[in-house]
């Protein structure tokens, strides 16, 4: 008897988390969807078939096993607590509000799943770190990661349904009317024909929120204190898969040979990595896919045998959020340890 709540199950997120649950088919035996008066009572056609919205309270939410959370920050900071105490569900949250709460879980479950130990309010991480973390956490077990720089090409499904119809639309615009300079809300300029290098709020280190999430969540997910990250997230046109440019400067030599064959290893990871064919990560290639795409792996120029460049490419809306949100759920139904656990200090 498993019983699933989502709320925010007609944003861009919670849509693929109901299509990730039954694809997966993960074992509910009712799924339920929460909103608040003005959504509740209307009929959404899900893959589970057409499910009634009901009015969120705390109470009916407790009465779940797992109550995934697609919604603001706000929202899961005023309720995901009381949802979770003793005797209420587990909470799966995607938003960021709890994600750097020391006695909150930030899990990414095929590298730190034994990190929830009993806990019953878990963290899903920001899709940007989630995509890169799959493809670095084998290579920090085995070569140690001192340090990274990352650059982000970043679509507009992070922004959600309405980022992404305001691409559409300002693509649109542009094309029908070029003399004129399309309209933006959602983004800090137009994104047609356009790259933003502002992602979420400018912090007072001049790095923005979207890019210190790297640094923060990733260095908590590998259980670092002080793997030092730059990164400059960067919103592009497309639609839905976020791309990452790394540089990592790793504690023992590495060579791209080695790192290809200990990535083909891991769980949730394509190494698309033949420049010769023309085969490296996209993000059209990506989109709607559950694994990350790793691939124009390269020794550094500027840090010799003791460095790699590569290139991600991951769905935004799946291993970036919903899927990895399930994936938690599955963990928790079935725990497995991580295949990989670090060899060096
Ligand atoms: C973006 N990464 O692409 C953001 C969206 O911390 O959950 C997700 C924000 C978050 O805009």
């Amino acid at each position: 008897m498993v019983k699933v709540g989502i709320v925010g199950a007609t944003g861009a997120v919670g849509k693929e988390i109901l299509s990730v649950l039954h694809d997966r088919k993960f074992a509910v035996t009712s799924v339920h969807l929460f909103a608040s008066a003005r959504s509740a009572g209307k009929t959404l056609d899900t893959p589970f078939g057409p499910l009634q919205v009901q009015l969120f309270t705390v109470e009916a939410a407790r009465a779940m096993d797992y109550v995934f959370l697609a919604v603001s920050g706000s929202f899961a900071l005023e309720h995901a607590e009381a949802i979770a105490a003793p005797g209420g569900a587990v909470v799966i949250d995607n938003s960021s509000a709890f994600r750097m709460q020391p006695n909150v879980p930030l899990v990414i479950p095929e590298i730190n799943g034994a990190a929830i130990g009993t806990k019953k309010l878990i963290a899903n991480p920001n899709c940007t770190t989630a995509i890169a973390v799959m493809a670095l956490w084998p290579l920090h077990c085995h070569y140690g990661i001192e340090k990274m720089i990352v650059s982000t090409y970043q679509a507009s499904s992070g922004a959600g349904v309405e980022g992404m119809e305001e691409l559409f639309n300002t693509t649109r615009e542009a094309l029908d009317n070029p003399d004129k300079t399309p309209s933006n809300k959602v983004f800090a300029h137009p994104l047609a024909f356009n790259v933003i290098p502002h992602i979420d709020v400018f912090q007072p280190n001049g790095f923005t929120k979207e890019e210190m999430k790297v640094t923060w969540e990733t260095n908590k997910i590998f259980d670092e204190t002080n793997m030092k990250i730059s990164c400059t997230a960067v919103r592009i046109p497309i639609l839905r898969a976020h791309s990452e440019a790394i540089t990592i400067k790793t504690k023992r030599p590495i060579t791209p040979a080695d790192a290809r064959a200990l990535l083909s290893k891991a769980d949730g990871v394509d190494v698309v990595d033949d420049p010769a064919a023309n085969k490296y990560p996209m993000p059209l290639n990506a989109t709607a896919k559950y694994n990350i795409e790793v691939g124009r792996i390269r020794q550094s120029i500027v840090f010799d045998e003791y460095g790699l460049d590569l290139f991600v490419s991951g769905d935004q809306l799946l291993r970036g959020a919903a899927l990895n949100a399930v994936l938690i759920a599955e963990y928790l139904e079935k725990p497995y340890p991580s295949k990989f656990s670090k060899q060096i200090k």
